[in-house]
């Protein structure tokens, strides 16, 4: 099914994974805001009627884990961290219509009505089931109060996220060898009576909702091998005491799965919204409530893609089980690496929002270095020396260079926008970025939003360079001396240094309105420098070809040079505080991350004798940087019928999956493959084998053909090096 392109004429939602009140913000979670409020402001720019909502998510054991350690309540806690987020998020320009959170009246109302309706509906009973407990800590043991093992990839997992591996959710008591993360020992488990909301009645539903749900690939993709697995019913209760309580009979002591009242905050929100708009303004049961209307909602969902299971199967089930729209859209964002490492809040491997504020640096330049490095699904590496070189390169080489140049050549010369019209070329080359823009829009590329924004500025740069309005400008005052007038059919001298003038103006606005999205508030001095009056943020794309007012001020720049000791001190700063914290840790002797691998010695030494002589002949650094090795995430394997040896695997490498034929059928497990990570050779040329193309190459070694792996946290599609 394919939908009608935005702009529709029926309202939009756009919204992010709601926080969890318990811990300050980072990149990481920086990505995800600045995002989606880069599209919302897209969509509203192409006049898509639009409201970005989100809030805090206080609930769980998240929270109320944090909470213990600290000593406080988990409402008290959660509360501080809500404020402090309000306060946070306007600070990067992050400009949400309306920001609750989950513990407040509108969303407890909404998600008691919502669990009731779908009770009252027959998709909620009752089972006993086996429940982790804490006999030291005489406590039940939900979520985050256990860890043990991933029982679909083996990895370390939480009691109800597999986070260090194939991120799927696990259901209590499906975590093998659990232990207590509040003592440590083992857990028991005892019986226990819980609601289900029966997911796997949706199954029809879902695989159709799947199929014409935008966004990103692995928001389709993923799920629909969850849908092929057999889909599970849910546990919507937890033994504790901090939550929203179950509404419904024999619930009496339970509360709600903070997953059921966290997306419903969506709904909440919006309507949170109306209710300070009004409905005349901005109709939250027009995007959430089911009506007549067919053609579906204008709801996007800005997620990271480790919670697509919550979004793409439970959600929307939800939401069709009690009466409501489905999204049109999940965007799944990816990770945020530091140097090419896994970020670590544990480990201080992070940049944190304060410390980047307190750090002086416009929030725009973060905008715009988190929207365009890398598609959406990829996940992207901050390292203070792309940052520096993507502002050097793109915003004070590209867009501030020319906007500059351009609004001063025009106030010098014209005290303003020169009297002459757009020639044909320019107002050509700025509907071609308008089109690209409503392009990117429609295929949730911000990255494409912020491409053609650039590229409009590039050309700026090019058309300045080719038409040099300096010697034409030069050759009208040589005219005015000689009082002859320039000869030739092309205007020459002061008719042609006005119209080159007009055109770089019209760019330099344009670029401007194409870049609101993602700097709103560099636009906005550009905005004001051009005289224009207003806020940009409330400009249309089409206003890009609006002429400029006639006059202006004396510009300035915009955009300033981040100088290289300032990146090394950057650079030291963050070494030095991962160092600290890594001391600190071994100081306690003790692992606060799950992802080290134990001293175990396994892979003894294999006879001398028996191995291949070291190799002679050198290669330099530079043959070595040829060979593209990343880390790739094995997504399925199989035989290939008639080879003896030979196993297709897909292998996810972040960018995208391969298809690689290895020779390890005999040796390996086929089955147990699926979630392991691998090393791959990418560069290697395609072959066919068997009639099956190999697109890569897996590395292994030793006669059982032992596959590489990483035991850190590099992540998949990161390069060896
Ligand atoms: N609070 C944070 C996360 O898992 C979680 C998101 C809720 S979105 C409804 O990323
Ligand atoms: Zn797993």
């Amino acid at each position: 099914m394919s939908r009608e392109e935005f702009p529709t004429d029926r309202p939009a939602v756009v919204t992010c994974g709601l926080p969890y009140a318990n811990g300050d913000l980072h990149i990481g979670h920086l990505r995800g805001y600045i995002g989606a409020d880069a599209f919302n402001r897209a969509l509203n720019a192409i006049g898509q009627q639009s409201a970005y909502v989100c809030g805090s998510d206080m609930h769980g054991t998240p929270v109320a884990v944090n909470a213990e350690r600290e000593g406080v309540d988990p409402e008290t806690f959660a509360l501080g961290w809500h404020e402090q987020y309000e306060e946070t998020f306007p600070q990067f320009n992050v400009d949400f219509d309306n920001y609750g959170h989950t513990h407040d009246e509108t969303n407890t109302a909404i998600t008691q009505e919502i669990v009731r309706t779908l009770d009252e509906a027959g998709y909620v009973y009752e089972k006993g089931i086996q429940v982790a407990y804490d006999p030291d800590a005489d406590q039940y043991l939900p979520d985050r109060y256990v860890e043990g093992t991933c029982p679909y990839c083996g990895e370390a997992a939480r009691g109800d996220e597999c986070d260090e591996g194939c991120q799927r959710h696990l259901e209590p008591g499906e975590v093998e060898e659990p232990t207590s993360t509040i003592t440590g020992n083992p857990a028991e488990y005892r019986e226990r009576r819980h609601k289900f909301f029966e997911v796997s009645a949706f199954e029809e539903y879902l695989t159709e909702f799947l199929d014409g749900l935008e966004g990103t690939s692995n928001a389709r993709n993923q799920p629909r091998q969850w849908i092929e697995d057999g889909l599970q019913d849910w546990c919507i209760t937890r033994d504790m005491d901090w939550g929203i309580d179950y509404p419904g009979e024999g619930g009496e002591d339970l509360v709600l799965y903070v997953w059921v009242d966290a997306p419903i905050e969506y709904i909440s929100s919006t309507k949170q919204y109306t209710e300070r708009v009004g409905a005349d303004e901005y109709d939250w049961e027009e995007v959430w409530r089911k009506g007549d209307d067919a053609s579906g909602s204008e709801i996007v969902h800005f997620i990271g893609r480790d919670i697509i299971q919550h979004h793409t199967i439970f959600w929307p089930a939800m939401l069709e089980g009690a009466g409501y729209n489905a999204p049109r859209a999940v965007a799944a964002t990816g990770f945020i690496t530091i140097n090419g490492k896994g970020l670590s809040t544990s480990r201080n491997r992070a940049i944190w929002a304060k410390e980047y504020l307190e750090e002086g640096f416009h929030p725009d330049l973060l905008r715009y270095y988190l929207t365009t490095t890398g598609g959406l699904q990829q996940d992207v590496d901050f390292s203070w020396d792309a940052f520096q070189e993507k502002v050097n390169g793109e915003l004070v080489g590209t867009v501030g260079n020319f906007w500059y140049r351009s609004l001063l050549f025009a106030y010098r010369n014209y005290e303003g926008t020169p009297e002459a019209e757009v020639s044909e070329e320019v107002q050509s080359r700025i509907d071609g970025a308008i089109e690209e823009v409503h392009e990117a829009i429609n295929d949730y590329s911000l990255r494409g939003i912020g491409q053609a924004a650039t590229r409009l500025a590039q050309f700026g740069n090019e058309y300045i360079q080719r038409n040099e309005p300096w010697k034409l400008v030069d050759e009208e005052s040589e005219a005015r001396r000689a009082s002859e007038e320039p000869s030739g059919d092309e205007p020459r001298g002061p008719d042609k240094a006005a119209q080159v003038i007009r055109d770089c103006v019209q760019i330099a606005k344009a670029v401007a309105v194409l870049l609101e999205p993602i700097a709103p508030e560099k636009t906005q001095k550009l905005w004001d420098q051009l005289g224009e009056a207003g806020a940009i943020e409330d400009a249309s794309l089409e206003d890009a070809l609006e002429a400029p007012p006639r006059t202006f001020e004396e510009p300035g720049e915009l955009f300033e040079k981040l100088e290289d000791d300032r990146v090394a001190q950057l650079n030291e700063k963050l070494e030095q505080r991962v160092a600290a914290a890594a001391a600190d840790d071994a100081g306690e002797g003790e692992e606060t991350e799950t992802d080290d691998t134990d001293d175990e010695e396994s892979g003894d030494m294999a006879e001398i004798d028996d191995l291949e002589p070291l190799a002679e002949d050198r290669i330099s650094f530079d043959d070595f940087q040829e060979l593209d090795i990343r880390v790739g995430r094995i997504e399925t394997a199989e035989g290939i019928d008639g080879a003896d040896d030979l196993a297709r695997l897909e292998v996810d490498v972040g960018f995208e999956t391969r298809q690689v034929v290895a020779g390890i059928k005999q040796l390996h497990d086929l089955e147990e493959l699926p979630g392991e990570k691998c090393i791959l050779l990418a560069n290697m040329e395609p072959a066919e084998l068997f009639g099956v193309e190999s697109n890569g190459m897996i590395l292994a070694a030793g006669e059982e053909a032992d596959l590489l792996t990483t035991h850190g946290d590099a992540g998949v599609g990161e390069k060896v090096r």
